[in-house]
């Protein structure tokens, strides 16, 4: 059976929610940073790591989504085939890897951005990071003005890639996500969605 790798609350929720929107048969195995068993599947040592059932390996969540997307069309979670749709799909992608995510890693890993040790320091950076995420936030925000889904094609892998960034801004984030209502909204939508409460409780161990 496909297996994913997921630690609770990282971004390896999100092809944890699109597994269960697909709901083809996989496995969930919890791991944690740093752990042998995580290592032996993903020198990085970081999740997303999924595995198929011929031992291939995928790391990356936005490869691992776009794998799923394509190998389930009759899931309907891809945002689309026209080559245009693929862009923009590439696209949100992209910028959720590469900026939103990002601009959390100060806030989660403020000494990783520092060589000093003191706690202003590490603070300066925590609060550079609120900033950034703010932004990224806001550009996602805008996104969702004119739609109710990132992708004009409507609910995608992509919604289920954000999800876990929009968590991290509404807890993180002194002002939590109340400058991004629209953001707030996707947020709501995915939150009472079934599969989403149902991954929810398996990674906070119910
Ligand atoms: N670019 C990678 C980032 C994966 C990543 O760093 N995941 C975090 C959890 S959200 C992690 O495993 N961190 C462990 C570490 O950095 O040691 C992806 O998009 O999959």
């Amino acid at each position: 059976m496909p297996t994913l790798y997921y630690a609770p609350g990282a971004c390896s929720l999100a092809p944890h929610i699109a597994l269960e929107w697909i709901g083809a048969p996989y496995d969930a195995v919890k791991v944690t940073f740093g752990s042998k068993e995580l290592l032996a599947v993903n020198p990085a040592g970081a999740v997303p790591t999924f595995r198929e059932d011929d031992g291939w390996l995928l790391t990356q969540a936005g490869a691992i989504l776009d794998y799923l997307s394509r190998k389930h069309p009759e899931a309907g979670l891809s945002g689309g085939d026209s080559l245009r749709a693929k862009a923009e799909a590439h696209r949100w992608s992209a910028f959720l890897t590469s900026d939103l995510h990002a601009s959390f890693w100060p806030i989660f890993m403020p000494s990783r951005y520092t060589t000093e040790k003191t706690d202003a320091a590490r603070q300066a950076v925590v609060l550079a990071g609120h900033k950034l995420a703010s932004k990224q936030l806001g550009v996602l925000n805008r996104q969702l003005e004119k739609q109710e889904y990132i992708l004009e094609g409507g609910r995608s892998v992509i919604d289920a890639y954000a999800f876990p960034m929009i968590r991290w801004g509404a807890k993180l984030l002194p002002g939590g996500l109340q400058d991004f209502r629209h953001v707030q909204a996707l947020h709501d939508r995915l939150w009472t969605d079934p599969a989403v409460q149902k991954i929810l409780a398996r990674e906070a161990g119910a």
